[in-house]
Order: C-alpha cells, then sequence, then structure tokens
C-alpha cells in the first residue's frame, strides 16, 4: 500500500510521523509539499517529532513535490488548509487513481463539498482531535492523543468499499485512535462547533484555549457563538449527539495550554481557515434565513486581522 500525505504542516506531519515510526508502514509513507524550496529543505533536515514519550526524534520522512514522478497512490491523506483545497487537488491530480482513497481532514465544513469535484479517487472524509502544535517548518510537537473519525458521505459508497477498515487499521499501527462512521457529517459538525467557539475568539484575544473560560463576557461569546452555529446545524439536518456548548467547553478544558490553529496562524500572519468555521456559519444561516450576527461580526473581525497582514504566505 503506497500512502501519500498532502500538506507538511502540523497535522500532516504528525500523521506522517506516527506511521513513519510504525514498523509495518514506515516504507510506504512519503510527504507531498507543493513548494519546491521547502520539499527540499524537509529532505535535508528530517522531519522534528517532540512526544512527551518518545521525547525529540528527527525522521527521515521522504518529501517530494512532484506528483507526476510518484504517480498514483492507494491513500492520500490532506491535510492542507481548507482555502489551499482547490490548487492543492489539481496539484495532487497525478497521485490519484479511481481507486485511491483521498482522505479529507480540513478544518470546517467547506471541504465537504469536494465530493464530487475529484478528478479520480474516493473522497473520504475524517475529522480528528489529535492534538499538534507546528513549532517551525518541519517541526512539530504532538500535544495530546485524540480521536480521528473517517466515513463515506454517500451511502453507496458505503455499501460498495470495505476498504475503510483498512485504513482503521493502518492508523491504529501508527497509534491513532480511529474510527469509522457511518453518520460522518455529524462528527464534522460536532468539532466545527468545537472550532466556532474557541478558535476565533481564541485568535482575536490572543489567549490559549483554557483562558476563554476565565473571563465571562468572552464565556458568553463562546457559548452564543455556538448557538448560532447550533441553530443552523439543526436546519441543516444534522444530528446532534452531544451538547454542542458543553462539547465546546470541555475541549476549553482539556487543551488548556493550547493555542489555536487560527491564533497561530494570525501570530504567523498566515490566512486563516475562518471561511470554512465562522464564515461557513454565517454563509448557511443566509441560505436558511437564520441571524448569525455573533459569526457574521468575528468571522470579519478575523477578516480585518488578516487584511493588516503585509504579506499573506500560503
Ligand atoms: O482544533 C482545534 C484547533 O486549534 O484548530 C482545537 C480543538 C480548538 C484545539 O486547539
Amino acid at each position: 500500500m503506497k500512502i501519500g500525505i498532502i500538506g507538511p504542516g502540523a497535522l500532516g506531519c504528525l500523521f506522517a510521523s506516527k506511521l513513519f515510526l510504525a514498523k509495518d508502514t514506515r516504507d510506504r509513507i512519503l510527504l507531498i509539499d507543493h513548494r519546491d524550496a521547502r520539499a527540499d529543505s524537509l529532505n535535508s533536515k528530517g522531519i522534528t517529532f517532540e512526544s512527551a514519550t518518545t521525547g525529540q526524534q528527527q525522521l527521515a520522512i521522504p518529501v517530494s513535490s512532484k506528483p507526476a514522478d510518484v504517480g498514483p497512490l492507494d491513500v492520500l491523506f490532506s491535510c492542507v488548509k481548507s482555502y489551499q483545497l482547490d490548487r492543492s487537488i489539481t496539484f495532487a491530480a497525478p497521485l490519484l487513481s479511481p481507486t485511491t482513497l483521498l482522505i479529507f481532514l480540513q478544518n470546517g465544513i467547506n471541504h465537504l463539498k469536494y465530493g464530487n469535484r475529484l478528478p479520480r479517487g474516493i473522497p473520504v472524509l475524517a475529522t480528528s482531535s489529535e492534538g499538534a502544535t507546528r513549532i517551525a517548518s518541519g517541526h512539530i510537537r504532538h500535544a495530546g492523543s485524540g480521536q480521528t473519525f473517517l466515513g463515506f458521505l454517500s451511502p453507496q459508497e458505503q455499501t460498495t468499499c470495505n476498504k475503510l477498515s483498512a485504513i482503521q487499521s493502518l492508523l491504529k499501527k501508527g497509534g491513532i485512535s480511529c474510527t469509522v462512521s457511518k453518520d460522518i457529517r455529524s462528527r464534522i459538525w460536532a468539532k466545527l462547533f468545537i472550532n466556532v467557539g474557541i478558535n476565533a475568539l481564541t485568535a482575536i484575544h490572543n489567549i490559549p484555549n483554557g483562558r476563554l473560560l476565565t473571563s465571562d463576557p468572552v464565556l458568553q461569546q463562546l457559548k452564543g457563538l455556538v448557538g448560532e452555529a447550533e441553530q443552523v446545524a439543526i436546519a441543516s439536518g444534522i444530528s446532534i449527539q452531544e451538547d454542542p456548548v458543553a462539547a465546546t467547553l470541555t475541549v476549553c478544558k482539556h487543551t488548556a495550554e493550547n493555542v489555536s490553529s487560527m491564533l497561530q496562524d494570525v501570530r504567523n500572519h498566515r490566512p486563516t481557515e475562518i471561511d470554512a468555521i465562522n464564515g461557513a456559519i454565517s454563509q448557511l444561516g443566509r441560505n436558511y434565513n437564520i441571524a448569525t450576527p455573533l459569526n457574521d461580526s468575528i468571522a470579519s473581525q478575523i477578516r480585518d486581522i488578516e487584511g493588516t497582514y503585509n504579506e499573506h504566505q500560503q
């Protein structure tokens, strides 16, 4: 089985490192990067992987920026940011055969629409709460274990393709706990609620996740944002298993020291995933005629912050 991971950011390097460290999968792993110079530098330096259990290790994970030289893979994990998906799918086309499983691991919900936009391959939706912090290019820290869910969007694929259990055992070999879900859309929404409540607020206040709980006005904002998202989810026909506000508060507690991915983006003057998170709630709210003033306002505050960057590095 040939396995690729496109996007050498925090989650991409985490998945690549974990699979590289597993004896059975080490020789089958390849990172894919669209930037030639960064791929060269990662090939010469290796990936630096830190975790509380293994300490710091330098891993010689091969990185390619030439999909045509690699050819079709059996599995491709897409770990690029949601706003990079269009470009990334075009770039990755040579890696896809009609049977390649392309596993989308983006934050937010904008990637749900890519199911029918692939040149080839079988789309798989995924969501992961593995904690990964990017220290520098090609240097990540495993901030805490989480749960990864995988599933097909279309019920037809669910009945015709049994390859997901192979991916599940692959990830388990790498120590990534994974569950195949028959309702992946709800799982993705459950993660969306958390990102709606945490990411933009931490980015605006420049605080780690746990500090959202220490100020009452901020806590009320968090509850309001998630409450609006819940109304939109109900209108979208999403089945909600767990109280979204309670779940978000639990994640704030469990990841208290974490710097959210959006705050990391803002600190590094990178584009954020606001359009796939609070922006997506505003957009869907408009479609369903549901007012989402808090999400509208926070999305525009983050876009204003992005507008102050001197240059966008993508
Ligand atoms: O997914 C996250 C993110 O930062 O994007 C959370 C769960 C908020 C952890 O920081």
